[in-house]
């Protein structure tokens, strides 16, 4: 059908047109006409804006465009992972000197040493004891006839006597020695004991040092008779005179020299008193009684030989 509209206008065109005419399509009359071309007429004012299109489909992406500011940071992440470990640093320098510990645990035993080379024998010990007398042995054979002894024992028998005469007459010097000596000293003998008094004030210790260098020691009466002895040296003085009783070691238990407790007392009122628990020392006063006193006071004093 078209290809026959076709052929219709292309005879019409060379049948009927002229150089000035041409085919145009008729709208008032629904078809073709022959019209003569002039010159073109002015253009119409443009028509009126159509009705937007559809939406054309989303075009390529542009060029990316230049980089924005920066932006305020963000909030922390979480914690990444550990990372690898780093290498092992150079080692720091020495540390101060500790606190020393507690000691530690005992050890255990160790080893047996190997036994060492035996030592040099020691001095020879002391001799025992004697030993208990043995059995009485078996008798002997019998002797033969002795001369008699009678005349050796009549010998010793003598012997004896001038023995026993020297040692009575030995006793007698030493007495009227000690007498002397105390006659000298301003003394006093009781027995075996003579009692010399020492006019020098001077502390305990002091008198005791003295009476001990000269071979005695400080009074120490055992008995009323030795205690009226020394009294009586102290009455001659008239002055407080240091014995040589104490209680140093224990306080109010006195003691002798030797350091056995005193087993006789001849105290005066109210003493021992251990005034200001100072009173160690023992001094004989005018009554003959004892007073504890300070060894440091200083006193006359009386030996005892
Ligand atoms: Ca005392
Ligand atoms: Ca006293």
């Amino acid at each position: 059908m078209l290809t026959m509209k076709v052929l219709c206008l292309l005879l019409l065109h060379l049948v009927f047109v002229t150089p000035d005419e041409k085919i145009c399509l008729d709208p008032d009359k629904n078809g073709y006409s022959i019209i003569t071309c002039g010159a073109p007429g002015r253009d119409g004012p443009p028509g009126l804006r159509g009705p937007n299109g559809e939406k054309g489909e989303k075009g390529d992406p542009g060029l990316p465009g230049p980089p924005g500011k920066n932006g305020k940071p963000g909030s922390n992440g979480e914690q990444g992972p550990p990372g690898p470990q780093g290498d092992r640093g150079l080692p720091g320098p020495p540390g101060e000197q500790g606190i020393v510990g507690p000691p530690g645990e005992k050890g255990e035993t160790g080893a047996p040493g190997t036994p060492g080379t035996p030592g040099v024998a020691g001095p020879e010990g002391a001799k025992g004891e004697k030993g208990d007398i043995g059995p009485p042995g078996p008798p002997g054979p019998q002797g033969e006839r002795g001369e008699s002894a009678l005349p050796v024992i009549e010998s010793i028998k003598l012997q004896v006597t001038a023995l026993d005469g020297r040692l009575r007459d030995l006793q007698a010097i030493v007495e009227k020695q000690g007498n002397a000596f105390a006659f000298l000293k301003g003394g006093a003998r009781y027995g075996n004991k003579i009692y010399i008094y020492n006019d020098k004030e001077m502390t305990y210790f002091d008198a005791k040092a003295i009476c001990t260098k000269a071979g005695g020691q400080l009074a120490s009466p055992r008995n009323d008779a030795e205690n009226e002895a020394i009294f009586s040296i102290r009455k001659q003085n008239n002055r407080h005179a240091f014995m040589g009783i104490n209680d140093m070691q224990t306080e109010g238990t006195f003691r002798y020299p030797s350091g056995d407790v005193i087993s006789y007392t001849n105290w005066g009122p109210n003493e021992p008193n251990n005034v200001d628990g100072k009173e160690h020392c023992v001094e004989i006063r005018d009554t003959g009684k004892w007073n504890d006193e300070n060894c440091a006071e200083k006193r006359h004093s009386v030996c005892e030989f």
